[in-house]
């Protein structure tokens, strides 16, 4: 953990320092059984909730040092990051190059400082929505919390103000209109993991349903 937490942070370092350029991007990028789109669809349970800027809160807590609700304005004052990332929804379609602006999840860790014992982490949405993640998954150069896409405020029915974007797992592991962030020692499946969801869902072994 410690290795690979370390070299997630160099990773993310020599972006944020400009440092590492965009570099010419595998051909082989579609994972097994999707195909790729260009028009980002939308999936929710139906509700869209509207949160405005100002109303949004974010509590993060659980096993940390320092828990904290963030507000929109606590959100801007932390380091702001800029990422490209390929978008993959189990439903089989695939966005490449999204760009996501938002604050690194990295930097969230820092500020809340999760225990030793913190092994898991559970996102909670104002729709009502969860979905569990291993901690080491969200602890990458390429996992943040984004408040826009290509440049632009994100919208509500992408998940604005905030959601969160886990590049390398399918898309459902990535809460829109997220509100809460609980550290925790011990895994506990979220809405789609206890219907039959995956619960590791790797888009490149498709590993789709549990
Ligand atoms: N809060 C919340 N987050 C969610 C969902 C949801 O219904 N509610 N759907 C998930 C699923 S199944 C996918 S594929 C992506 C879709 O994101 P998009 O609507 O921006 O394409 O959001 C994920 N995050
Ligand atoms: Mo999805």
């Amino acid at each position: 953990m410690k290795e690979a937490y370390i070299a997630a942070k160099e990773r993310w370092a020599r972006k944020m320092s400009g440092e590492a350029r965009p570099e010419a991007r595998s051909t082989d990028r579609l994972p097994p059984g999707q195909r790729q789109v260009t028009n980002f669809p939308v999936l929710d349970l139906g509700i869209k909730p509207e949160v405005s800027s100002d109303q949004w809160e974010l509590r993060v807590g659980g096993l940390v040092e320092s828990p904290v609700t963030l507000r929109w304005s606590d959100l801007m004052a932390m380091p702001q990051f800029t990422d490209v990332s390929d978008f993959h929804c189990v439903t089989t379609w695939s966005q490449f190059d999204m760009s996501w602006t938002g604050v690194s999840f990295l930097s969230l860790a820092e500020r809340v400082r999760p225990m030793a014992s913190a092994t898991h982490v559970l996102f909670r949405s104002y729709d009502g929505y969860t979905t569990n993640n291993p901690l080491d998954v969200c602890m990458d150069d390429d996992v943040l919390l984004a408040h826009s896409w290509g440049g632009k405020p994100l919208a509500r029915e992408h998940g604005g103000p905030v959601r969160v974007i886990i590049p390398k797992r399918y898309a459902w592991k990535g809460a829109k209109w997220v509100r809460e962030i609980t550290f925790m020692d011990h895994d506990v499946r979220g809405f789609w993991e206890v219907r039959g969801y995956s619960n590791t869902a790797d888009p490149w072994t498709e590993d789709r349903f549990s």
